[in-house]
């Protein structure tokens, strides 16, 4: 099975798709890590591939004269011309990059799921954002998710930055959004959208459930793993 992290800069995609894969490893499946961002300096695991070896974002800096998001068009668009290797593994974990909307708003972004089988993503939303934020994050979510055209898991990390109030209700949020509404309080023009928004995601978070995981402790993992094959499920994979 095939498992891309994506994420918004710094929600802990690389740290998720290190430690993810421990937590697999010791329950017994075969897993290989493999990093898609050229334009990363230091990763927290060891990986099997590493897109660096292909190309940086710095090579192409300065054989192309690009400053760094031109680098990361054009690294996305050479990434999706070369064929990534499968790894024959349990569980294939890809991290990618920071600059998520390069990578799900550039035309080569659904080109290389698209060329990837078998594959679910896991969207990440640092938790530390706070409820208020909460519906943004989890709309480019969904953006990602019908961009890339791939069954979309999303995930609240950082988890253990929260104070207990918080994560408590982070998580009533994330089981009643309408729970929130009253203390949310939009005003103005977001009032307008605000409501229907609200009812939307009322309808869809609690049917999807949405697991608070820490990268960092570990925390949640055996609920991501049993999320992912539900999902797997859900689309008649059971591979
Ligand atoms: N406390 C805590 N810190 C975390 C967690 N996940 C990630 N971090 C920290 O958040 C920072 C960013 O984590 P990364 O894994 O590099 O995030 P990323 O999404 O790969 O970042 P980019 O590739 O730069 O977009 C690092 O300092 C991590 O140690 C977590 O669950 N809890
Ligand atoms: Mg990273």
């Amino acid at each position: 099975m095939n498992i891309m992290i994506l994420g918004p800069a710094g929600s802990g995609k690389s740290l998720l798709t290190g430690e993810f894969g421990k937590y697999l490893l010791s329950e017994g499946y075969s897993v290989s890590l493999m990093n898609l961002d050229p334009g990363c300096t230091y990763l927290p695991y060891e990986c099997d591939y590493d897109i660096r070896r292909e190309f940086t974002i710095w090579e192409l800096m300065e054989r192309e004269g690009l400053g760094p998001n031109g680098a990361m068009m054009r690294a996305m668009e050479e990434l999706s011309k070369i064929r990534i290797p499968i790894p024959r593994a349990d569980f294939n974990l890809m991290d990618t990059p920071g600059q998520l909307e390069i990578f799900v708003f550039h035309e080569s972004g659904p080109k290389v799921a698209g060329s990837i089988g078998n594959l679910i993503g896991i969207f990440l939303i640092d938790a530390t954002i706070g409820t208020d934020d909460m519906p943004a994050a989890y709309l480019y979510s969904l953006a990602a998710r019908y961009r890339l055209g791939v069954e979309m898991i999303t995930v609240v990390n950082k988890i253990d930055l929260l104070d207990e109030g918080e994560a408590k209700r982070l998580r009533d949020y994330l089981l009643n959004p309408a729970s929130q509404m009253r203390v949310i309080n939009p005003r103005g023009l977001l009032s307008d959208i605000y409501i229907p928004l609200s009812e939307l995601l009322q309808r869809i978070i609690p049917a999807q459930r949405i697991p608070m995981v820490s990268a960092k402790t570990g925390t949640g993992f055996d609920e991501l793993l049993s999320i992912v094959y539900e999902v797997k499920c859900a689309c008649g994979d059971l591979t």
